[in-house]
């Protein structure tokens, strides 16, 4: 029978033991939800639709089936809305029929996670859903409202840099994950998946014990985008002659690669020297503030050039360019320690931005390389197909 994962409190909870929410607006069984409220550290609690046991156990629901209608005891209305057990997340849109694969976005401090996601959702909504013939809508209001008011709006209207990302031992926005859902049309064969993001504040990736307790999700992640900035590596800092933000020193991507490493082992049990599986993205970022001293035929100047499939000899190249500057810029123990803990990795560099913001605006956004991290992931997933 299928579980479903909660993307907000990662309890994975049966099918046939999901609680239903009524949604009927003129029940009058609305109460303060209490357990919501604890769940998303809210001061005090909202008042929301009763959440209700099914009584009827449906044949639907002995099977697993997870779209049907249940009727609130309350008022008899039918509602499909069906919510966390445990925090009473609305898990609407998570059936456990639709494949479902969750992606962390990790890094140091004003690495530009949160630039990227920005960019990465408005690309995939355009030019990735064209060229692989891929659909992308938010599943849910929340994801949208998120999205809109804390990636997009700042980025793409206003053409402002954001701000950090909040700490989620203070804000659980940050632990709230934004959902997607892309569908592939594969020769007319349509394969939909739902994307579930997760941006973190750099502050809590210098602790293990923040890490542990607020970003579980690492550890849930089916794949991870991993951002390096390359302006917090004492060589590039040399080689840029620009005014650069301060060096920090908690958010040396050595040590975050060894906390999550650490995490796996604790929460997972990974046997010490056991590779960690899953696919990691290690991505360098602001991949433009490097133009004007790498190689003039390098391939970072120029995009990823995948048509539908991913292009296989281009990822090859980039990795091999990357980890040559990485070893170049901070010796060997970089890429020695991302092989003794993760098995399936690769090296990538991207820039939202394109350029350096001046005094928190953006002067003409041109992103460079986004998808490529993303679509390496799909690969891995079997989204979609690689090509030599
Ligand atoms: N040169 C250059 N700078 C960038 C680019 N993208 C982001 N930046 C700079 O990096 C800063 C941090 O970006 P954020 O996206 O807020 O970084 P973050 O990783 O989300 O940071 P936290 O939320 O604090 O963890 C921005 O304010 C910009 O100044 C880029 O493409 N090129
Ligand atoms: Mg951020
Ligand atoms: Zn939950
Ligand atoms: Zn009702």
């Amino acid at each position: 029978m299928s579980k479903i994962l909660c993307p907000f409190c990662f309890e994975k909870t049966e099918v046939s033991q999901l609680e239903y929410r009524c949604s009927y607006t003129r029940c009058s069984g609305k109460r303060e939800d209490v357990i919501l409220a604890q769940a998303q550290g809210l001061l005090s609690p909202t008042i929301e639709g009763l959440v209700f046991t099914p009584t009827k156990k449906g044949l639907g629901r002995l099977f697993g089936k997870s779209n049907q209608l249940e009727k609130c005891p309350n008022c008899n209305k039918e509602t499909s809305i069906k919510v966390c057990p445990k925090c009473h997340y609305n898990l609407k849109y998570l059936s456990g029929e639709i494949e479902e694969k969750m992606i962390a976005i990790m890094g140091g401090r004003s690495s530009s996670k949160s630039t990227y996601i920005s960019v990465l959702v408005n690309r995939l909504q355009n030019e990735i859903g064209k060229n692989f013939k891929a659909g992308v809508m938010f599943t849910d209001d929340k994801s949208r409202t998120i999205y809109e008011e804390i990636f997009r709006k700042p980025i793409f209207v206003r053409e402002e840099i954001l701000q950090a990302t909040v700490s989620s031992t203070v804000d659980s926005r940050a632990k709230t994950p934004m959902i997607l859902r892309v569908t592939f049309d594969n020769n007319g064969q349509r394969k939909a998946v739902n994307l579930v993001l997760f941006d973190t504040a750099g502050e809590d990736m210098e602790d293990i014990d923040i890490m542990s307790s607020e970003a579980r999700y690492l550890c849930e992640a089916d794949g991870i985008i991993f951002i390096l900035d390359p302006l917090q590596i004492e060589t590039v800092r040399q080689l840029v002659k620009e005014d650069l933000p301060d060096r920090l020193e908690s958010a040396d991507p050595n040590r975050i690669v060894e906390r999550l490493y650490e995490l796996h082992e604790q929460k997972l049990k990974i046997k010490a020297g056991k590779k960690i599986e899953k696919p990691i993205a290690f991505t360098l970022s602001k991949s433009d503030a490097l133009f004007p001293f790498i190689e003039a035929d390098s391939v970072l100047h120029h995009s990823g050039e995948h048509f539908g499939y991913l292009n296989l000899p281009d990822v090859e190249s980039v990795h091999t360019e990357i980890c040559t500057y990485l070893e170049e810029w901070m010796g060997s123990a970089f890429d020695n320690k991302v092989k003794t803990y993760f098995n399936c990795y690769r090296y990538f560099a991207m820039s939202p931005l394109g350029k350096n913001p001046i005094n928190g605006k953006i002067e003409g956004l041109s992103p460079l390389r986004i998808e490529d991290p993303l679509l390496w992931l799909f690969s891995q997933f079997q989204f979609i197909q690689g090509r030599k």
